[in-house]
């Protein structure tokens, strides 16, 4: 099933807003299979933001990536790419949807709380980044069927 990297960063943890924004994940429905509280290295920051190198806004983002502690969780769910970076919102909360996270809970143009994996290849190699495999649990939710399945 597919997997997404979700990073709940420094400043959703500083704002103390990591259970609202984890329920709305679990609202939906979709299953939590990895999590945990971590400081990220510029070592790591450097990796995770590699694609964005040399762009104006690299170094500011590093710094605020290592700058505090953050939540890193593994979500599952058929289409849970697409699903979570809908839920995420725009990139910045002051362009945001009211009801997506970043609508809701910011409008800074820098802090955005919640970094989503943004296709299959970069959730694969993000989850690999944060996680070991032994790290990451593998369970089945009770009411999948009712969450997730169809009336065939
Ligand atoms: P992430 O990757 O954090 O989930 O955010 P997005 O997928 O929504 O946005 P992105 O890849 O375009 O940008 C990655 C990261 O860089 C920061 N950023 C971006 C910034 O500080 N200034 C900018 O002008 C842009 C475009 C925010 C998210």
């Amino acid at each position: 099933m597919e997997k997404s990297l979700i990073i709940l960063k420094p400043d959703a943890v500083q704002r103390q807003l990591a259970g609202k924004i984890i329920s709305r994940f679990e609202e939906k429905g979709i299953q939590i299979v990895g999590c945990k509280l971590m400081k990220i290295t510029m070592d790591l920051a450097s990796e995770h933001y590699a694609p964005h190198k040399g762009k104006p806004f690299y170094e500011g983002l590093v710094n605020y990536m290592t700058s505090s502690p953050v939540i890193v969780l593994v979500l599952q769910a058929n289409g849970v790419i697409a699903m979570a970076r809908k839920l995420m919102g725009a990139t910045f909360g002051c362009d945001a949807e009211p009801g997506t996270i970043r609508g809701d809970f910011g409008g800074s143009k820098g802090f955005n709380l919640i970094h989503g994996s943004d296709s299959p290849e970069a959730a694969e190699k993000e989850v690999s980044l944060f996680f070991k495999p032994e790290e990451l649990v593998d369970y089945t939710l009770t009411n999948e069927h009712w969450l997730f399945g169809d009336n065939d």
